[in-house]
């Protein structure tokens, strides 16, 4: 059977059509890339995860990325489906996703490439799905079969062989616009993946039609004229996240990864990003634009159990009974406001495959849970339909000090597996720090940021920047001024500690070699070179002269802070 598949975001104009480097910036790779270099931490690359790609084709039988690009070197890249000739519309799928400098995971070297119509009719449409082995699928095609049979043996074969497709959705501006619904069924409509937008909105967007209608759709947006080229972002980020999971299941679990990808996701993306009760993430760019940073930070905050105190950033994968519930306490310390708490849930649908001779039927069913936010606020994400849970609150609507509960609860009859994931953002401004750094003993009008109650030279506003006691006379707490020695020269650094939440100040190192000069922080003079993590909940920041002290007769430097 010859099903006739399409391809989104392809035209010839696009083929030749550069990659966008700003996207790498965009989605914040580029500062992680620069924070983890700071921090002498690995960058991963996606190194040692293998990646199917799915290509409709462009031309007959031209669905291969052109393996002869220089993008390409060292990579492994198998034509699974046999015999097929360079498509333009893979070779940009395969640049997003694995091109050398062009993709975010340089690292994937394995990839099998497959022809969509041999792919779907090789059991993924009829029959039964063959085994995947490798963690990731991308999708940059759609296509509307009218019916369940694509999106629920793709479910099956996920909770059988533990693999997370990614599927882009449908171009608005390209192709048949007649469909019955906005949201293609093939793999639009599937519950155990995560579908793509693009960041502008252009995409098709809406609720399912098939299979369970009513689901929104998209999970995520990325940044690219077309879904089919935004898509590779989101499985980019994904092998990233798989390589930085080292060897903890939990932490490269499907679900958990997908809990990872839109829990971290960027709202700013639209002012009209928004959710209610039943609708749990925006009905156009869903959960937000991917943010790879943030996601990377979910990860790295650490498995955290159900039944604990839980930290600014961090997952679990765990599973709640039947008609019960599982509780994750955050806890708002005095003289703080937590920001921008983005969490979400997500689980799987079950999928039942019977085979009786030659017929092969599939049936399934879908969990019921929700998730709440309660102490001095009250929130629930709870659709009837979806297979996530989202509870987003931005900085205008931060928690105040106090004890707040998650809880994850099920009306199902039976235990259901759950990944959930969040992120927020510790904040003391001066305001708040000032309320609980003085005691009695301090006149009020000695509480302001330019006052010096403990006569230690230290104003209140850099005993707030350095983390000190405006109380008690403490100067280990300044910045630190040496000369080092590198590359066989001497360097004028300077160092400071800052504590590692946001504080809303703003710390500027400057430099100048004669005091009449003006200071200046400009990157050709004076740079950031460490990042290190201290205890107490400090950071180390370590900025360096760009000249030798060989260069200039003297120099100066200094950190200026500003509220
Ligand atoms: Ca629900
Ligand atoms: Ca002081
Ligand atoms: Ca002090």
């Amino acid at each position: 059977m010859l099903k006739k598949v399409y391809l989104i975001g392809v035209s010839l104009l696009l083929v030749a059509r550069p990659c966008f480097a700003g996207y790498k910036d965009d989605i914040r790779y580029t500062e992680l890339s620069n924070e983890l270099s700071l921090r002498a931490i690995n960058l991963p690359t996606g190194s040692g995860v293998s990646v199917t790609q799915v290509e409709a084709p462009e031309a007959t039988n031209a669905y291969m990325p052109n393996i002869a690009d220089t993008q390409f070197n060292g990579k492994i890249i198998t034509d699974a489906s046999a015999g097929g000739l360079t498509s333009g519309h893979a070779t940009t799928v395969a640049k997003n996703l694995y091109g050398n400098t062009t993709s975010i995971t340089p690292g994937i070297t394995d990839i099998d490439i497959y022809e969509a119509n041999d792919w779907i009719n090789s059991g993924w449409y009829s029959g039964t799905p063959p085994t995947e082995n490798n963690p990731l699928q991308n999708h940059s095609w759609v296509n509307w079969f009218q019916n369940s049979n694509a999106p629920i043996r793709m479910d099956y074969a996920v909770n059988r062989d533990g693999f997370l497709p990614i599927a882009g959705l449908y171009n608005s501006d390209y192709g048949a616009q007649n469909k019955p619904s906005d949201i293609p069924d093939t793999y639009g409509s599937m519950y155990n993946g995560i579908t793509v937008g693009v960041s502008d909105g252009t995409h098709r967007y809406g609720t399912t039609a098939y299979d369970g209608t009513g689901r929104v759709k998209p999970e995520i947006v990325a940044p690219n004229s077309y879904t089919s080229f935004a898509t590779p972002y989101v499985t980019a980020a994904a092998a990233m996240l798989i390589e930085s999971a080292g060897a903890d299941a939990a932490a490269k679990d499907q679900l958990t990864l997908k809990s990872m990808l839109l829990a971290g996701a960027d709202k700013s993306i639209s002012a009209n990003w928004d959710q209610t009760t039943a609708r749990p993430i925006d009905e156009v760019y869903g959960a937000g634009e991917l943010d790879i940073y943030e996601s990377y930070f979910i990860q790295q905050g650490g498995r955290q159990s159900a039944g604990s105190t839980i930290d600014e950033r961090g997952w679990n994968l765990s599973s709640v009974s039947n008609s019960s519930s599982e509780v994750y306490t955050i806890n708002v310390p005095a003289g703080f406001e937590l920001r921008n708490l983005s969490t979400l849930i997500t689980w799987n649908r079950d999928v039942t495959r019977t085979a009786r001779g030659p017929n092969v039927n599939y049936t399934s069913s879908l969990a019921n849970l929700s998730l709440s936010l309660t102490g001095n606020v009250s929130q629930t994400s709870d659709s009837s339909v979806d297979n996530i849970e989202h509870i987003w609150r931005d900085s205008s609507s931060a928690l105040t000090t106090g004890s707040y509960t998650l809880t994850v609860a099920s009306t199902s009859s039976t235990a259901t597996e759950y990944a959930i994931a969040w992120r927020s953002e510790l904040y003391q401004d001066y305001s708040l720090w000032s309320a609980t750094a003085f005691t009695a003993s301090t006149p009020v009008d000695q509480q302001d940021a330019s006052d010096d109650p403990d006569d230690d030279g230290i104003k209140n506003l850099l005993e707030q920047a350095f983390g000190g006691d405006p109380e008690t006379q403490n100067t280990d707490i300044l910045p630190i001024n040496e000369i080092v020695e590198a590359n066989g020269n001497q360097y004028l650094q300077i160092s400071y500690r800052k504590p590692n939440f946001s504080n809303g100040l703003t710390y500027i190192v400057e430099t100048v070699t004669n005091l009449n000069d003006t200071w200046s922080s400009q990157a050709s003079v004076v740079t950031l070179i460490s990042i290190a993590s201290e205890s107490g909940g400090f950071d180390r920041y370590t900025y360096r002269r760009v000249d030798p002290i060989s260069a200039t007769d003297k120099a100066f430097l200094r950190v200026s802070i500003s509220q």
